[in-house]
């Protein structure tokens, strides 16, 4: 495969992008070579800058769960660009966003629209220590909250893959009120909770974790969270930045009948565009500014370019919820098969999976949390992501990754997956 024109631009962007890269993970830092420099993508295709094509199983990080360029978010967008890109005014757009998204979502009485995940679960943890008035918080080792200090903690995604341990930058006194025990682990939230009685305002957990590879959550584990939070009068953050509306028309807490007291949306929520936003009940969201002094605010917050993409791609979901069953079956399709050709392989593995969320980890045990996650062999991760990259087939560029599907992706596209591994596993056990 020539990439030329890649290798090219990622030594232009070194000189003036620290890493080449505006975001950590896109650099291949952990399986090497050098990174794809996209021009456009139509549905389930990629194309790079030398004209390659590439199954998309990456999906800009799940926001693109209707395919790329799909034709009535692009031109809902464009309808829109004539009418000015910013006001810094509110709109009635933000209204209808705000209302189809409690139409949609269970436990959302007000939402405040942002421009990142990061700064949704940043404001919503910022809420919670507001409305509790006390300062710790639990979040989950290999669970990744975006980039605000607090949660750079035992965090996954880029710093997992980066084997980045402490942050230089995050001060000790921020670290020291954001507490981590392993995921799926409720005796070690206890512990947890008897060593810090009355000083946890939140419990922050990706009902579905994306950010060590897909890992689900085993039965109870939720529920017991939920529970606890109950009893300590402690606020229960969902993180639905991957899996909101990306599950289903209600997020994780419908799909896993769990409630959560605030939730937090990204990806899918914008359509392609920056987009985040918080919400969740009325008593905790009404201490927000300007109804309460949790101050929170952005220039660009309900964008109208971001809100119609965000609302078109919102509203095709609804009125068709039969997307997620084709979404689960197409990725139930490519686990089953994996399954097969990996095990005709004889390379250890594990394949996790939950809705529309894949991903393989290279090991022979279970895996359930970050430990489990880390200690598969990356070596050999990164050898299956090449081979099926000069294949055509665009991974994760990270074990620590999930993938995700998108439903332009057509049978054809994946039996063609299967194959590609097929003759992928036999390239790597040589
Ligand atoms: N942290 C993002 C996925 N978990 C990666 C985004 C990117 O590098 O573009």
């Amino acid at each position: 495969m020539n990439i030329e024109k890649s290798i090219e631009l990622f030594s232009r962007a070194q000189q003036s992008i620290p890493g080449g890269v505006n975001s950590p993970v896109r650099a291949f830092k952990s399986v090497g070579g050098t990174p794809l420099f996209i021009s456009k993508a139509k549905g389930a295709y990629l194309y790079d800058a030398d004209g390659n094509k590439y199954i998309d199983y990456i999906a800009s990080w799940g926001p693109m769960i209707l395919g790329h360029a799909h034709e009535e978010v692009v031109k809902a967008i464009q309808q829109q660009a004539l009418h000015s890109t910013s006001y810094g005014a509110p709109t009635e757009l933000e209204i209808e966003m705000a209302e189809l998204i409690k139409s949609m979502a269970p436990n959302v009485d007000l939402i405040r629209m942002v421009s990142s995940g990061t700064e949704a679960c940043m404001s919503a943890l910022r809420l919670a220590r507001g409305f509790t008035g006390k300062n710790k918080f639990i979040k989950f080792e290999g669970c990744y909250h975006g980039h605000a200090d607090a949660f750079l903690v035992k965090a996954g995604s880029g710093l997992a893959t980066l084997n980045i341990q402490t942050v230089p930058g995050v001060t000790a006194g921020v670290a020291n009120d954001t507490l981590t025990c392993a995921y799926n682990d409720l005796a070690a939230v206890e512990k947890l909770l008897a060593e810090n009685k009355n000083q946890i305002a939140a419990i922050i957990v990706e009902p579905v974790a994306g950010n060590m590879g897909c890992i689900m959550p085993q039965p109870g584990f939720m529920e017991g969270l939920r529970k606890i939070c109950d009893e300590e009068n402690i606020v229960f953050i969902f993180d639905e930045v991957m899996t909101g509306f990306r599950l289903s028309t209600g997020g994780a807490q419908q799909k896993l009948n769990v409630n959560a007291d605030l939730v937090t949306y990204g990806k899918v929520i914008g359509g392609g565009m920056p987009v985040g936003a918080f919400g969740g009940k009325k008593e905790i969201m009404q201490h927000i500014a300007p109804l309460g002094n949790v101050y929170q605010a952005g220039t660009l917050s309900g964008n109208p370019i971001a809100m119609i993409a965000g609302y078109t791609t919102l509203k095709i979901l609804k009125e068709n919820p039969s997307i997620y069953k084709e979404l689960e079956e197409k990725t139930a399709y490519l686990r089953n098969n994996l399954h097969r050709v990996f095990l005709e392989s004889k390379i250890p593995f594990v394949i996790n999976q939950f809705g529309s969320m894949i991903s393989v980890h290279f090991s022979d045990h279970a895996v359930t949390d970050f430990a489990s996650a880390s200690s598969a062999n990356n070596d050999l991760f990164k050898k299956y992501f090449h081979a099926m990259l000069s294949r055509g087939v665009y991974l994760p560029p990270s074990a620590f990754e999930s993938w995700f599907l998108n439903n332009a992706l057509t049978k054809k596209d994946i039996d063609y997956t299967i194959e590609a591994t097929e003759e992928s596993l036999k390239e790597i056990a040589g």
